[in-house]
């Protein structure tokens, strides 16, 4: 018999919620063409959660046709008041359905209670920003002589196609979706296969707060199938996705030999964490700690690569040693988790075979540098030494909880250091001087700096990457440049003669 469009599931903190599992077109839940399920497994148990509908190229079809006959209806042109009310409530429902977001998030992706409740609040934080851009959406009047009257309108683009990751499954589904009901977009929304319950909970929520049929649309599936084709589909116009830099580029291809989708990118990176002699110890540890460990290491912008001036060098190593060893991993549930699992088994193997990487290319574990001995999948804080800037671990993005550490001796040195990287999403700067500060800052290749703090997110401040860690920005007035165009309008003053 049929998997049922919702299950009951009892979480671990004994509610019993209905996780719906069918595809959420035209604001219901529905069964795909194939009627195929897969199955989406708990990072903490390794036992399966739920089955989950799956979406193929026709599924995703309706659903652009869905989305497209949104678009075409009053949604993209009425007054912004309508779209400010929805993004509104939606943020306030997503805040009272916080606990059961935070524990769904935790069970599906493996992240610790605290993690995910975090999420949930920027999840809320940043739907009601962008609450605040809908009516702030704005052309200009250009002079160009009194016989002409030139103005330009910031219009919706269309039909937007949106792939997102499994490392923030929720807040990475608000990354796209905020925008686009702030510029009366319309969207077919692909969740990573490994991560899909959170997002088909928010759109019950969705359609609760009012948003009309067919203006989101969320779809589970797999990459190669459902994802490949949103990238290419000629009646998405523009594509947005967040995922690894090899993704990225056959996205941009799609988008490309389809119909010349307009592209953002969210992708890898390799970022550097700097500590100067003059940072205060105790907070810049608790940033390193921040920057490498928060969310297993799953982080786009972690600060993986960490620099540490020669004359401080030994105390930070200790101290970060210590932090490290101190931090509880294990149960996503326990209030006192800090570290929960890694996303999924593939992401597992990836982390083990860097590690054992790492140790084969003479770097030494300082600390960590293996699995955790249980069910599930959890690595320990890894901390590596002796590394060289050729090795695979200081060049290549782990997205796990390993760091490598290394001494530098000046400022110019460290910048050369820190931009000796292909990707450039992010950096950390620790010092108590606040010309170095500044003055490094702007040396640094990447699209976000960290000074004295880390992994540190504002709703209403742009987020993305230099080099091959992305194109364009998220959150902030910046995001709504990627879900609107700019027409141009010339009128001439018809002279007529007395
Ligand atoms: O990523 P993919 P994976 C990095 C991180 C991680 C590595 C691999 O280093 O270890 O990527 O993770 C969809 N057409 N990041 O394999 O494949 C896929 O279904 C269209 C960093 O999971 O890029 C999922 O929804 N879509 C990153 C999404 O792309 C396709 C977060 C991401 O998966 C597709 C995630 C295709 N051909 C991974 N193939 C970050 N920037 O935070 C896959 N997808």
């Amino acid at each position: 018999s049929a998997l049922p469009l919702f299950v009951p599931i009892t979480l671990p903190n004994g509610t019993t919620y209905q996780q719906p599992t069918g595809l959420f077109i035209n604001n219901e839940f529905v069964y795909p063409h194939a009627k195929k399920t897969f199955a989406d497994i708990s990072p903490s148990t390794e036992e399966e959660i739920t089955q989950v509908y799956e979406a193929f190229k026709e599924d995703v079809d309706t659903a652009v046709e869905a989305a497209n006959a949104a678009f075409h209806s009053s949604w993209s042109t009425s007054d912004p008041a309508t779209r400010i009310k929805v993004l509104y409530k939606l943020s306030e429902l997503v805040e009272a359905h916080a606990e059961t977001l935070a524990y769904i998030e935790a069970l599906d992706n493996g992240k610790s209670l605290q993690c995910s409740r975090g999420d949930v609040a920027l999840t809320a934080a940043y739907f009601r920003s962008c609450a605040g851009w809908a009516d702030k959406i704005k052309g200009s009047v250009i002079e160009t002589g009194d016989t002409h009257f030139n103005y330009t309108r910031r219009e919706p683009i269309g039909v937007c196609g949106q792939i997102i990751p499994w490392n923030f499954p929720l807040l990475m589904a608000s990354w796209k979706l905020g925008p686009v009901l702030a510029t009366g977009c319309t969207t077919v929304l692909k969740t990573a296969e490994s991560t899909p319950l959170s997002a088909l909970y928010l759109a019950t929520l969705i359609k609760e707060a009012g948003v009309p049929a067919g203006v989101v649309n969320i779809l589970s599936g797999f990459g190669p199938t459902a994802g490949a084709a949103v990238a290419s589909h000629p009646k998405i116009k523009k594509v947005a996705f967040t995922g690894s830099t090899n993704i990225g580029r056959v996205i941009m291809k799609a988008a490309a030999d389809s119909n010349l989708k307009k592209v953002t990118l969210e992708l890898g990176g390799k970022s550097p964490n700097i500590v100067f002699d003059d940072a205060d110890v105790e907070s810049t540890i608790q940033h390193l700690v921040t920057g490498i460990f928060y969310n297993t290491g799953e982080v786009c912008c972690a600060g993986s690569r960490v620099y540490v001036q020669e004359g401080i060098y030994d105390s930070i190593v200790a101290a970060f040693r210590k932090a490290a060893e101190g931090l509880k991993i294990g149960n996503p549930f326990d209030e006192e988790t800090f570290m929960g699992a890694q996303a999924s088994k593939q992401q597992l193997d990836k982390i083990l075979k860097y590690i054992e990487l790492g140790k084969k290319e003479g770097a030494t574990v300082i600390t960590g540098g293996e699995r955790l001995s249980k069910k599930g999948y959890f690595v320990k804080p890894t901390i590596f030494g002796d590394v060289k800037e050729d090795h695979q671990i200081v060049k290549d993005e782990i997205f796990g909880p390993v760091v490598t550490i290394t001494k530098f001796k000046t400022v110019e040195e460290v910048i050369a250091l820190a931009n000796n990287s292909e990707y450039g999403l992010a950096a950390g700067v620790h010092t108590t001087d606040l010309n170095k500060a500044i003055s490094v800052s702007n040396k640094i290749n990447s699209g976000t700096i960290w000074v004295n703090t880390y992994n540190d997110f504002h709703p209403m401040v742009p987020f993305g990457g230099y080099s091959q860690s992305g194109i364009g920005r998220e959150m902030g007035e910046e995001a709504l440049d990627n879900y609107t165009q700019v027409k141009a309008s010339d009128a001439v003053t018809i002279r007529t003669r007395k």
